[in-house]
């Protein structure tokens, strides 16, 4: 590689009548935001357990009431981008979220797209613009940008998520802002009984338009259905995976982040391959090691763990005779749209 110029070659006093005029020479700084070959990454291969994060989680429930949370949730921090950025990678935001019985997290819409992943607990419900969507453990709710939101508990023991938000990106962008609400009036019409088959749409009639996010929950029981179908009908299929998507467009089901879930068969080893995408894993049935960079983390239910873009990620399922589930966050649908997305 060539030797660039460094600040300290230049004189002061040229460096002082710069900087006096908001002036920066490039070539001192031009291999640190075009390194070669390879981007540089603050984003570390990081491991939530959940054993770990739960207890403090519900020592949150008992030292912040929800009057003074409004969103009482512990943010998973890469440490590579520093805990303060509450920042999971370049564009990913994870929190772990604690609802208590007959809590209720107001009405509220901003910019960021959000979705939100049920960990444990039975009884709470998230209404996004209008639709009063049952919160089990699995399923994916989404909160896309601008909709209406509000999370509440009408059962007995506490209820956690995971909340996938493209926050940094968007705060980034200078685009990022809230609107405080008030509780919605619950409509009629679930997407997730209206898009409950695969390939068959609800055809409006009399209808001018449809909704352009049509579905907001995507149950676990259909998803893990599909994965079990799809391994049952391709024996031959490496990898086990399907998509959550628009089901009016058959885009991504939202427009920054991309959601998927994976199934590894018993005994199975899965070699992602190196994309330009961060990655976030979260195991929602059986175990999991990953293995990547340095990294060996072994994933219990309920784990969460993050991987950099541009590197390979292998993923494990040790149990001789149970399946495992992963839910899978990347993203790519930014890197696409954007045309830096690549498959090394
Ligand atoms: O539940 O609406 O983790 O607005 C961060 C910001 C959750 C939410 C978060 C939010 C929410």
């Amino acid at each position: 590689m060539e030797d660039l110029g460094r600040l300290e070659d230049l004189p002061q006093s040229y460096r002082d009548a710069l900087s006096a005029l908001n002036l920066v020479p490039l070539w001192p700084s031009l291999r640190s935001v075009l390194p070669p070959k390879v981007p540089a990454r603050k984003t570390q291969a990081t491991h939530w357990p959940y054993a770990s994060v739960r207890p403090l989680l519900m020592q949150a429930g008992e030292l912040t009431p929800m009057e003074k949370a409004e969103r009482r949730v512990l943010v998973l921090a890469n440490p590579g981008h520093g805990l303060e950025k509450m920042q999971a990678s370049a564009a990913m935001y994870l929190g772990m979220q604690l609802l208590l019985p007959g809590e209720w997290a107001p009405s509220h819409r901003h910019t960021p797209n959000a979705v939100r992943m049920v960990v444990e607990g039975e009884g709470a419900w998230t209404t996004v613009d209008g639709e009063k969507c049952p919160m089990e453990r699995g399923d994916l709710i989404l909160t896309p940008t601008g909709l209406w939101h509000e999370h509440g508990h009408d059962g007995d023991e506490a209820v956690v998520w995971l909340d996938v938000l493209d926050l940094p990106l968007v705060y980034y962008m200078e685009a990022s802002y809230v609107l405080p609400g008030e509780r919605q009036a619950t409509q009629p019409g679930r997407g997730d009984r209206a898009y409950a088959r695969g390939g068959l749409l609800p055809t409006p009639v009399f209808e001018r338009s449809s909704k352009a996010y049509p579905m907001l929950r995507y149950p676990w029981a259909n998803a893990r259905e599909a994965l079990q179908s799809l391994a049952a009908d391709r024996p031959d299929l490496e990898a086990v995976q399907i998509t959550y998507a628009n089901p009016e467009t058959g885009e991504d089901a939202e427009n920054i982040l991309g959601f998927c879930a994976l199934m590894l068969r018993p005994g199975q080893t899965l070699s992602l391959p190196a994309r330009s995408v961060a990655q976030v894993f979260h195991v929602i049935e059986g175990g999991v090691s990953l293995a990547v960079e340095q990294h060996a983390f072994e994933l219990q239910v309920a784990d969460t763990a993050c991987t950099p873009g541009y590197t390979a990620v292998v993923l494990r399922n040790a149990s001789a005779d149970e399946a495992a589930f992963v839910f899978m966050a990347d993203e790519a649908p930014l890197h696409r749209k954007l045309g830096v997305y690549e498959l090394r």
